[in-house]
C-alpha cells in the first residue's frame, strides 16, 4: 500500500514521550535532613575517581526545586517523566527498620506536582546509589542483598504506590556490574575488587538478577491487585554488528557479544526456558574448566529462582547509545596485554567506524548509531517473542563549551526517533514509548560536569543552578504535540518562549 511520506513521520496514537533523570545525577542535598549516604557519595569524595574532581553534592539542586523541575516538564508537554528514588535518602541505613520521614516528603511533593500536571511518573527504585551502609555488609556480592531490595521495594509500593502506576526495580545491572566491580567503560562506585573481574561482577549481576525478581513477586503478591501497576526492568542494550557480514565465526561473535550483554539479564526473565543464555554458559564454563577451576564463574540460579524470574517483567525497559563492529578474537589476540575482561569472556575484538559521528570528551564512548537501534529492537522482537518495549532513555552529551542551540543534539536524536518510527511502521515492533536522556544537564558519573546531556542546560557556577532550555528543547517540545518526526530548528526558534 502507497503512503505519503508525511503519513509515514507520525507515531501511534497513545505513544508516550518522555524524559529522564536520575537521584544521584541531579538531586543534591548529600548529607541533608537525614539522607544516609550512598556508594556513590563516597566513591566521588576518593580522590582520583572523578573528571575534574567533581562532585554531585548539590548536583542540579533538584531537592530543593520540584517547582522549576516539573515547570520544565509541563513546558515540554510529555506525557512521562522517568526519575529516581534515592534509596539511602529514603532509608538511611538501608532497612525499613529507620525510615526517613523528609525523605518520603519530598518524593510525596514531587509525584503529586507531577500527578497535578498529567505527567505520569514512571519510577525507578535503584539507579546505582546503594545505601553505604549495605555495601558495607557485603553489597551486591552477598546473597542476602536480594532480601535487602525486596523489603526496599516493598516499602516503595506502600508508599507511593496509591500514586504511582509504574515501576522500574533496577536501571543498568549491566554498567553497574561491569564498571562498579571490572572497570570496563569506566570506572564507577563501588569501584573495588577489579583484581577479581573475572567472576566479581558475574556474582553481583546474579543476585541484582534475584533482588529483581523479588520485588517484582512482591508486587505481583501483595499490592498487583489493589494498586494495578507495571513493573519493569531497565537495561542498556549495546548493538553488535559481525565486522563482516559474510563470514561465520564474526556472526557468531556478534551473537555471543550481545548474549552475554543484553541477553545475560534478559534470557532469565523473556526466555521461555529461563535462567542465562545457552552460549553464555557453555562459554564461561569452557573457560572456566580450562582456568583449572572445578565450575563455572557463572553462578547457578536454583529451579525455583529460575522460575521466579520468568516472565518477571510487565514492560521491557530499554536505553540505548552505542553499537559496535564484533569479530571473532584470534589465540594470539588473548595473549595481549589489558583486554577488557568482556572481550576475553566473549572471545571477541570490538571495533567502531570512524564516519560515525562522535561526541564529547575523547574518552568518551557516546557515537551516533541509529540504524543500530532499529536492529536491536528488531533483535528484541525475534528473540524473545516480541515484547513490549519502553525506551527508557537514548540522547546526546555536549561538552560544557557548547552553545545553546544544539543542532547536533537535534539531528541525532531525529535520527534516532526516525529509527524507533521505522522500528514500529516497517518491523512491527511493539515499541509504546521514547525517552529523553536527559530532561537537564547533571552529574555524570565518571565523567563529572564534562559531558552534558540535558534538552534544558544548567548553570553550575551559579549556586541557584538556573535552567535554561536550549534549542532541542523547543524542538522536541514540537514532537511531542505532533507525535511525530519532525526538521530541526533553525537558530531562530532560540528567540521563541517555551
Ligand atoms: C546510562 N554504554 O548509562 C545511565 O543510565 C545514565 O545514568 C547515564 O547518565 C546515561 O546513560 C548517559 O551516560 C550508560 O555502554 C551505560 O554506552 C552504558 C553506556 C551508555 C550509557
Amino acid at each position: 500500500m502507497f503512503v505519503a511520506e508525511e503519513e509515514k513521520k507520525e507515531f501511534p496514537k497513545g505513544f508516550i514521550w518522555s524524559v529522564a533523570t536520575s537521584a544521584f545525577q541531579i538531586e543534591g542535598a548529600a548529607r541533608e535532613d537525614g539522607k544516609g549516604l550512598s556508594i556513590w557519595d563516597a566513591f566521588t569524595h576518593r580522590e582520583g575517581n572523578i573528571a575534574d574532581g567533581a562532585k554531585a553534592d548539590v548536583a542540579c539542586d533538584s531537592y530543593h526545586k520540584i517547582d522549576e523541575d516539573v515547570k520544565m516538564l509541563k513546558e515540554l508537554r510529555v506525557q512521562q517523566y522517568r526519575f529516581s528514588l534515592s534509596w539511602p535518602r529514603l532509608l538511611p541505613d538501608g532497612t525499613p527498620s529507620h525510615v526517613n520521614p523528609k525523605g518520603v516528603e519530598y518524593y510525596s511533593n514531587l509525584i503529586d506536582a507531577l500527578l497535578e500536571a498529567g505527567i505520569e511518573p514512571l519510577v525507578t527504585m535503584y539507579h546505582w546509589d546503594l545505601p553505604l551502609a549495605l555495601n558495607d555488609r557485603g553489597g551486591w556480592l552477598t546473597s542476602e542483598s536480594a532480601t535487602w531490595f525486596e523489603d526496599y521495594a516493598r516499602f516503595c509500593y506502600q508508599t507511593f504506590g496509591h500514586k504511582v502506576q509504574k515501576w522500574v526495580t533496577l536501571n543498568e545491572p549491566w554498567t553497574q556490574v561491569s564498571c562498579g566491580y571490572n572497570g570496563d567503560l569506566w570506572t564507577h562506585a563501588p569501584g573495588c575488587f577489579k583484581e577479581f573481574n573475572d567472576w566479581v561482577p558475574y556474582l553481583a549481576a546474579h543476585n541484582m538478577l534475584r533482588a529483581h525478581a523479588k520485588a517484582y513477586r512482591v508486587y505481583d503478591n501483595d499490592f498487583r491487585r489493589t494498586q494495578k501497576g507495571e513493573v519493569g526492568l531497565v537495561n542498556i542494550g549495546l548493538w553488535y554488528e559481525p565486522l563482516n557480514p559474510d563470514s561465520k565465526s564474526d556472526k557468531a561473535a556478534a551473537n555471543r557479544s550481545i548474549q552475554m550483554q543484553l541477553g545475560w539479564f534478559l534470557n532469565p526473565i523473556y526466555h521461555p526456558e529461563g535462567d542465562y543464555p545457552k552460549v553464555m554458559k557453555d562459554r564461561l564454563l569452557e573457560l572456566s574448566l580450562k582456568e583449572g577451576r572445578c565450575k563455572s564463574r557463572l553462578p547457578e540460579f536454583t529451579q525455583e529462582e529460575i522460575e521466579e524470574l520468568k516472565g518477571s517483567s510487565d514492560f521491557l525497559g530499554l536505553n540505548y547509545y552505542i553499537t559496535y563492529l564484533t569479530r571473532f578474537r584470534t589465540e594470539e589476540e588473548f595473549k595481549e596485554k589489558g583486554v577488557r575482561r568482556r572481550l576475553l569472556d566473549a572471545g571477541t575484538v570490538e571495533s567502531v567506524d570512524p564516519e560515525w559521528k562522535h561526541f564529547g570528551p575523547d574518552y568518551s564512548p557516546f557515537r551516533s548509531i541509529p540504524w543500530g537501534l532499529r536492529h536491536l529492537l528488531r533483535w528484541l522482537k525475534e528473540e524473545y517473542g516480541n515484547p513490549t518495549v519502553m525506551i527508557t532513555e537514548n540522547g546526546v552529551p555536549q561538552k560544557q563549551e557548547q552553545a545553546d542551540y544544539d543542532e547536533i543534539r537535534m539531528e541525532v536524536l531525529r535520527d534516532h526517533i526516525e529509527a524507533v518510527r521505522q522500528a514500529i511502521a516497517l518491523d512491527d515492533c511493539n515499541v509504546i514509548g521514547y525517552t529523553v536522556w536527559s530532561l537537564m544537564d547533571n552529574y555524570e558519573w565518571a565523567g563529572g560536569y564534562e559531558l552534558l546531556f540535558g534538552l534544558y542546560a544548567v548553570d553550575f557556577k551559579d549556586e541557584n543552578r538556573p535552567r535554561k532550555p536550549r534549542a532541542s528543547a523547543r524542538w522536541y517540545r514540537d514532537v511531542v504535540k505532533a507525535n511525530a518526526v519532525l526538521p530541526i530548528l533553525g537558530q531562530e526558534c532560540m528567540e521563541e518562549d517555551m
